[in-house]
């Protein structure tokens, strides 16, 4: 009786190890992307005029993840630009990265980060992608929202 039952005991725990062993499988193939992103939307005005685009990205991994570009069809080129208060004058300037310290976010928001969408094909109420590049994470992309001048977003 009392060997019974510990060879009943070293298959149980065989299986619950066999089980896990699935189980972690499982999780690893269900790893979560490292970058993930919300809110995205462009003001647009009108075509010739750029557009620019706002978006949060968000670092879930445990690493420093840099972006280090950004694609979309409908905006012809499309850049990286901060605002940058300059005494008074608003001005611009080209944003060659971004990085994000891991499990923290990167906000694009007027007057800071954004995406300068320069030729936009695009109408208010569509929703476009737009294709983040990073350079130790996969492309990621993204559906912006068009809203117009006079529209403003929920607040992230
Ligand atoms: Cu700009």
């Amino acid at each position: 009786m009392q060997k019974r039952n510990s060879v009943a005991e070293l298959w149980a725990a065989w299986l619950i190890g066999l089980m896990l062993a699935w189980a972690s499988v499982g999780i690893a193939a269900a790893a979560p992307a490292p970058i993930s992103a919300s809110h995205g939307w462009f003001r647009y005005l009108m075509a010739q005029i750029p557009a620019g685009g706002f978006v949060t990205l968000h670092n879930d991994s445990a690493k420093t993840i840099t972006l280090t570009g950004v694609s979309a069809a409908s905006c012809g080129m499309a850049m990286l630009h901060r605002s940058v208060d300059n005494s008074g004058t608003d001005r611009m300037v080209m944003v060659h990265s971004i990085a994000i310290p891991p499990h923290r976010r990167v906000q694009f928001k007027p007057g800071d980060y954004h995406i300068m969408c320069m030729q936009p094909t695009m109408q208010v109420g569509q929703t476009v992608p737009v294709i983040f590049h990073f350079r130790d994470a996969p492309d990621l992309t993204v559906p912006f929202k068009i809203y117009g001048a006079d529209q403003n977003p929920a607040k992230p």
